[in-house]
């Protein structure tokens, strides 16, 4: 039994998704085992749930009480997003039943330690595409704060989609940037930003930053077979990878990153919804830049149609956070 195994347990448990003998394997290594259960209790603070947990089984923490130090923080939206997102993974919590939270909670040293620290969220970088101006075309940026990749172009309402916020979104147009060697091929259209943690450092080090990234997608009504995809990654890249002009390649940026996290889902084919991606990464202490990838993709099955060029897929409304649990 690896960390990593674990880690993926209690992911599953937090997403609802243990199949009835994993539930057992649960149970049974979290009543064994003190690392896994404080471990659980870490991506259960990730996921915006430990609150809820606390709250669960009575221990004065109660909604008003959450309500009210949420309302005490800077910025409420951010706290809005992760209890609609505990709302959702309720039925996750009621799983567990009342033996197994027991020992979860009477292993954790919640005395020691005090009442769960809600995230102090710093706000990043927020973009509606309002003021007009177009990422540019070059591909994987080398400055930080600038959106670089694909070809896009802001625009208005069309092709019966509206914008997620405000009058502007941001139309993805093609899968090559400028100058993009042997474009042939090409059928992911990517656009991202560097953002420079540098000055993080001391709180990177006690590894309880979390970045939170979210992303609204949309597309216009295509044809029934084509299937398309949205991408919203986070990545913790070093100062030396970005100034190694061979690792900082967007094919193999998973492979030198020191951890990424990402998530893609298909965007349904109703120009009316906005699809919500919505991921978050760990830094590590050495990270010195965070790489965030927003993308439009074709299908990855040989068989679907793929095309250098998208006709009516948008972006809008992105947001990037950081939280900090204090330990
Ligand atoms: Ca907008």
């Amino acid at each position: 039994m690896n960390d990593q195994y674990v880690d993926r347990l209690i992911q599953s448990y937090l997403d609802n998704g243990l199949t009835e003998p994993e539930q057992q394997e649960f149970a049974a290594i979290m009543s064994q085992s003190e690392s896994a259960r404080i471990r659980f209790w870490e991506l259960a603070e990730i996921h915006g749930l430990a609150p809820q947990a606390v709250a669960m089984l009575g221990l004065n923490l109660d909604e008003d009480s959450l309500a009210a130090s949420a309302t005490a923080h800077a910025e409420p939206s951010m706290w809005s997003r992760a209890s609609s997102f505990t709302r959702r993974r309720q039925s996750g919590f009621a799983l567990a039943g009342g033996v197994l939270l027991g020992v979860l909670i009477s292993a954790f040293a919640w005395p020691v330690r005090g009442m769960p620290q809600l995230p102090t969220p710093t706000r990043l970088t927020t973009e509606g595409f309002e003021s007009g101006s177009s990422p540019a075309v070059t591909g994987l940026p080398t400055i930080a704060a600038q959106w670089s990749g694909d070809f896009s172009e802001v625009v208005t309402a069309k092709q019966e989609v509206f914008p997620a916020e405000g009058e502007k979104m941001l139309q993805i147009l093609r899968a090559d940037y400028e100058g993009k060697p042997q474009p042939e091929g090409s059928y992911c259209g990517d656009l991202y930003q560097i953002i420079d943690v540098r000055s993080l450092r001391d709180q990177l080090s006690s590894d309880g930053t979390i970045v939170h990234a979210s992303a609204m997608f949309n597309m216009s009504r295509q044809p029934e077979d084509e299937h398309l995809r949205y991408t919203l990654r986070i990545l913790a890249l070093t100062s030396d990878l970005l100034a190694d002009g061979k690792q900082y390649e967007a094919q193999i940026l998973d492979e030198y990153a020191l951890a990424t996290a990402r998530q893609n889902l298909p965007l349904d084919n109703d120009p009316r919804t906005w699809e919500k991606a919505q991921t978050e990464l760990r830094l590590p202490a050495k990270t010195d830049f965070v790489l965030i990838h927003v993308g439009i993709t074709y299908g990855y099955m040989a068989t679907d149609v793929r095309r250098i060029t998208f006709p009516g897929q948008f972006v809008d409304d992105i947001q990037i956070s950081l939280s900090n649990f204090p330990r």
